[in-house]
């Protein structure tokens, strides 16, 4: 397993310990025992697994012990792995940049990690040879613009901003001339989160996607909500919301790297069926993944191998 998974792996070790402990247990035990089972689908609610999936799971292994009253603890990793992967499928989001240039927005809560997240993708598609312009649509906080351009002086990156209070519909506006004018590949847009003045919110984010679609009928290309995954299903509400509004096309799920709820990603896909094309492992630019559905099972269901 490449290195930066290991974060998901080593948060889902350290962070759901009733997981692993039942988990130790089938193993240790060498088999599959009703009591096992009910630690097991105790431990798969606990992280935040959901209803479907905890049910499926729980529903395979009984099948299992009914039918031989032995389950070679592997079984249980492979037999847990076809669920999450079966759960999953079509949860990949592949991000071509086709479109010169294509349009993200990122939306979504405050502390979400939209910021960061834009930060560590602009950084990523830079070392990818990508020319990439960052737009500071987050107009609304006063300590916004700054937070961004700290990243974004650091990591070298290209930014249009404006002065605080401005409206986020015209630095969008401008970003996008400037893209179009420096031949950008590709314009990343970060945007306000804040969830008390919603209405206002949503109408502001309606505004900068009608903006963008009048300079070209596709833009903004990607609508990505970016979403709290230390929150787990507590998100999928939320996601309904901004999906009213925004018709978003895909997720990035942050801070699984030290989650005990990781196993939300599951239920927030499952819910919405947008494709992930990020999770957020740390808060430093190298911690962005593509989201990978192998890497994702086996840092769920190979952490004890190592163990034995
Ligand atoms: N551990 C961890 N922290 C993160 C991650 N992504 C963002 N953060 C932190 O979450 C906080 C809020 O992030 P920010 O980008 O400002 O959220 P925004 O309000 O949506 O723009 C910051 O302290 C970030 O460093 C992640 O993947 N893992
Ligand atoms: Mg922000």
């Amino acid at each position: 397993m490449s290195g930066i998974f290991n974060k998901l792996k080593e948060g889902f070790i350290r962070e759901t310990p009733t997981f692993q402990r039942a988990y130790k247990k089938i193993f240790r035990d060498k088999y599959l025992d009703l009591s096992s089972i009910e630690a097991l689908e105790e431990s798969l609610y606990e992280a935040d697994f959901g209803v479907e999936t905890t049910e499926e799971m729980i529903s395979l292994a009984q099948k299992a012990f009914q039918s031989n009253g032995k389950s070679a603890p592997l079984d249980i990793a492979k037999l847990g792995a076809k669920v999450l992967t079966d759960a999953l499928e079509g949860s990949e989001g592949v991000l071509k940049l086709d479109a010169q240039p294509s349009v993200i927005c990122l939306i979504g809560i405050n502390g979400a990690g939209k910021t960061t997240t834009t930060a560590k993708l602009g950084f990523q598609l830079k070392k990818d040879g990508k020319k990439v312009l960052i737009g500071a649509c987050d107009t609304f906080r006063a300590a916004a613009n700054e937070q961004l351009m700290s990243w974004t002086d650091r990591l070298g990156l290209e930014i249009v901003s404006s002065s605080h209070g401005a409206d986020a519909a015209a630095v969008a506006f401008d970003s996008y001339n400037t893209a179009v004018k420096k031949e950008m590949n590709c314009l990343l847009l970060d945007t306000a989160g804040r969830l008390h003045t919603k209405t206002n919110l949503m109408e502001e984010l309606s505004k900068m996607k009608r903006v963008l679609a009048k300079q070209n009928g596709e833009s903004p290309h990607y609508r990505w909500l970016v979403v709290d995954g230390s929150l787990g299903s507590n998100s999928i509400e939320q996601a309904k919301v901004f999906h009213e509004h925004f018709d978003i096309n895909g997720l990035i799920v942050t801070k699984l790297d030290g989650t005990s709820r990781g196993g939300a990603v599951v239920g927030i896909f499952r819910a919405l069926k947008i494709p992930i094309y990020f999770v957020g492992l740390g808060e430093s630019e190298n911690d962005l993944r593509p989201f990978s559905i192998q890497e994702y099972v086996d840092a769920v269901f190979s952490s004890q191998e190592e163990d034995q």
